[in-house]
């Protein structure tokens, strides 16, 4: 369900200052790759952070302002953009360049002139390999028991999220979900029940947010988050709201809940404009507090 489609064509991001160039390599490669261009390394940055990155970047090195090197070493030095490939596509053709180039993380070193059919050919082997890294990587970014994304995808997303938040100035709204006495639960219905009840709930979860940057996520135990990008408070609050009413919706039995006789969740939602200075943990201890509140305040209810 989280897999790239088969049937989604790879994009390839072509750097270069001349158009010539950028031309004559779009013309070899657009029929069967999906093509991004920038002329200068400040937009090919923007594009490689941007929210559909390209699975690989062909990048010419000389190039006014920001050179090819540069650009490079800034992809690799970011967590957002470093597993992004790149292929040098350059006339500085010395093995001392070959050399600097491949120590700064590219995969690959094409000298100018090119050869048309071995560019295509050694594009079409990096984006296959592209391919099962992508496939590996989502693979364990899935939560085991209950199929929806893990921790270590939450983590990647909220700073990720963080770090465009924090550079636009936009609100970042994130939302603690934690399943009422589900230790009672456990107790009643037995450890098997109890991880057939997270997979439920995990999937009525995960089926309310609609935004592909959107993220519901097993947080741990009977914990879960939602972390929603660009969302100001009112819409995260019905968000939120419906994160709760569709798991009482389940109408899943709790004979020993204190609360009621059916599975419930309390919610601690936030929403905050990131600023300079703080750190992403702290968007998590704020959720946490609200989440605190719910409880206190007596469960199966949203805080904030
Ligand atoms: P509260 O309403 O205050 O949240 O009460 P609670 O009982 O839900 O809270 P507590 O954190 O004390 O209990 C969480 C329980 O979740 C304890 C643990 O046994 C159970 N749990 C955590 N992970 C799993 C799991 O993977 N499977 C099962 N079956 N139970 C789990
Ligand atoms: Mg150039
Ligand atoms: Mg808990
Ligand atoms: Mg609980």
């Amino acid at each position: 369900m989280f897999l790239m489609k088969s049937s989604e064509k790879q994009s390839i991001l072509i750097v270069d200052d001349s158009r010539t160039n950028i031309m004559a390599l779009a013309e070899l490669l657009k029929d069967e790759w999906a093509i991004k261009i920038a002329n200068n390394g400040a937009t090919a940055l923007r594009i490689a952070e941007s929210k559909s990155p390209p699975d690989l970047i062909l990048l010419d090195v000389m190039m006014p302002e920001m050179d090819g090197y540069e650009v490079c070493k800034r992809l690799k030095e970011s967590p957002i953009t470093k597993d992004i490939p790149v292929i040098f596509v350059t006339a500085m053709d010395s093995l001392e360049n070959e050399e600097f180039g491949l120590s700064l993380g590219a995969i690959d070193y094409i000298t100018k002139p090119i050869s048309p059919p071995i560019v295509k050919a050694r594009v079409r082997n990096h984006l296959e390999l592209k391919k099962y890294r992508d496939i590996l990587k989502e693979s364990s970014r899935i939560d085991g028991l209950t199929g929806i994304s893990n921790r270590r995808r939450f983590d990647e997303a909220l700073s990720a999220e963080w770090r465009r938040a924090l550079r636009y100035g936009s609100s970042l709204s994130l939302i603690m979900i934690d399943i009422d006495h589900f230790k009672n639960y456990n107790d009643s219905y037995g450890h098997l029940g109890g991880d057939e009840c997270l997979r439920q709930v995990a999937q009525s979860l995960h089926s309310i947010p609609k935004r592909p940057l959107d993220l519901v996520a097993r947080y741990g135990g009977e914990e879960f988050a939602c972390l929603l990008p660009e969302t100001e408070f009112t819409w995260a609050l019905k968000i939120a709201e419906d994160l709760r009413s569709n798991v009482l919706a389940l109408q899943l039995p709790h004979k020993s809940s204190p609360l009621s006789e059916q599975v419930t969740v309390s919610l601690g939602l936030t929403t905050l404009i990131p600023q300079k200075g703080q750190e992403a943990q702290f968007i998590i201890e704020e959720a946490d507090r609200a989440l605190y509140t719910a409880k206190e305040a007596g469960r199966n209810q949203v805080s904030w």
